[in-house]
């Protein structure tokens, strides 16, 4: 028996006004994303939603833009369309499209300069109203995408006042913290301005990444495709829609939507099913259903112990789940084992979890954990930023002191110029 509050299509009601009785909503979203970071993520995205349309027949991202200041980052994207109006160079005539150098308030007045250029993109794109949100993307230590991911965000929500506004944060390896002042600097100004304005502030870690595999430092492609692995079953959750499928809980968008609240974290977790079913072990046998069961929670704890930031889930106000495998692997047992699960480690979630049959692949558990009460590493970036910024303006101050030395001792030298 449940012993704890529960929210599938079956049993709320909520959900965006486009929602019909009975229907099930996919999940579609315009990602955009700034700098160097974000645009590759964003590119990654654009892939994701040619595999969820090539693969599933849905379409799941209506639109893909790449943001920046640099002109040369533009170029190496692969998946986003090559026009100005996906891949929008912005403050061209004060940077010569060679970027701002991590200067994140250059970057931040330049995206008020500009913003009608990106809203321009936004609009312009055939699908973008059947999009249900918004998923921004940047980095938080480098200088474009931080700076001007904050007041994009804003600039949009004012614009699109009834489509939530995602933004997805990466935070810098640990070794970037030791190497470069403005890391930390830069990070803390944007996750302060971002949680803001943004509906939900979901949270990437990139060294968690290294942790994992220290063979990934110098591959952000693969990164990002980690990244981004996450997203694509809970994208296209409503695909099987059609399917009678007697007591399996749909996810969509009206869940998405009630569950990402605030600081937000993703986990994805991955077990391989057998793919040949061997003759003597029948699928009513009691044994054949604790091996499902026991993949299920396998793949729970890797989706809880791989989370994309580092997390106590008992800070969680709001979770979801969603189990995704072949119909035959599925029971309800196994949902409500992986919900008994989620509901020990978060105690205070307000869970709401849903089941994706698909016709074959491997069992997949995705987590979202949010509406975060806390969040130790932007604490931390946080407390180290007076630090930094002292360090920052005694840097500033020794450059001026410095130049107004040279500028004294030059004085009496007549010049050549006027
Ligand atoms: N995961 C991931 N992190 C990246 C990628 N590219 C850069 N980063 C991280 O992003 C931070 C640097 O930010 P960038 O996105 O390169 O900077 P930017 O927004 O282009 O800003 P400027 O170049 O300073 O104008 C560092 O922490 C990098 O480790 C990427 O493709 N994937
Ligand atoms: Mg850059």
């Amino acid at each position: 028996m449940f012993h704890f509050l529960y929210y599938g299509l079956v049993e709320h009601s909520h959900g965006t006004p486009k929602q019909q009785k009975g229907e099930v909503l996919l999940m579609k979203i315009t990602v955009v994303g700034a700098g160097q970071c974000g645009s590759r993520i964003a590119d990654e995205f654009a892939r994701l939603g040619m595999k969820a349309r090539r693969h599933r027949g849905v379409e799941v991202i209506t639109n893909s833009l790449a943001v920046n200041t640099d002109a040369g980052d533009l170029t190496g994207l692969s998946c986003i369309k090559s026009d100005w109006r996906h891949r929008i160079l912005i403050g061209g005539r004060k940077t010569n499209g060679h970027g701002v150098g991590k200067i994140n308030d250059m970057a931040a007045d330049i995206a008020r300069d500009d913003a009608d250029k990106v809203i321009d993109g936004i609009r312009t794109s055939k699908r973008f109203y059947e999009s249900d949100a918004f998923l921004l993307v940047a980095s938080t230590a480098g200088g474009t995408g931080s700076g001007s991911i904050p007041v994009l965000c804003s600039v949009i929500k004012q614009r699109y006042v009834d489509k939530p506004v995602y933004v997805l944060l990466v935070l810098p390896f640990e070794h970037e913290e030791q190497t470069e002042h403005r890391t930390i600097y830069n990070s803390a100004m944007c996750l302060k301005s971002v949680s803001s304005v943004a509906d939900a502030v979901i949270l990437v870690d990139n060294q968690r990444y290294i942790k994992k595999d220290a063979s990934l430092r110098n591959n952000m492609t693969k990164i990002n495709q980690l990244i981004v692995e996450p997203f694509y079953d809970i994208l296209c959750a409503g695909e099987e829609k059609k399917k009678k499928n007697i007591g399996a809980r749909l996810l969509d968008a009206g869940d998405i939507a009630q569950t990402l609240v605030g600081w937000t974290i993703i986990g994805y977790g991955k077990s391989e099913l057998h793919t040949i079913s061997l003759p003597f072990i029948r699928k009513r046998d009691f044994r054949a259903k604790s091996t499902e069961t026991n993949k299920g929670l396998q793949a729970m704890d890797q989706a809880i112990s791989e989370l994309s930031l580092q997390c106590n889930p008992r800070d969680a106000g709001r979770a979801l789940y969603l189990l995704s495998a072949p119909e035959k692997e599925m029971n309800m047992n196994l949902v409500k084992e992986l919900g008994d699960y989620l509901k020990n480690i978060a105690p205070e979630a307000v869970i709401r979890y849903g089941d994706y049959p698909r016709k074959e692949g491997a069992l997949t558990v995705s987590v979202v954990l949010s509406e975060l009460k806390n969040v130790d590493k932007v604490k931390y970036l946080y407390n180290r930023f007076p630090d930094m910024l002292e360090k920052k303006e005694k840097t500033e101050r020794a450059l001026m002191a410095g130049k107004k030395e040279l500028e004294t001792a030059s004085i009496g030298i007549p010049s050549l110029v006027e």
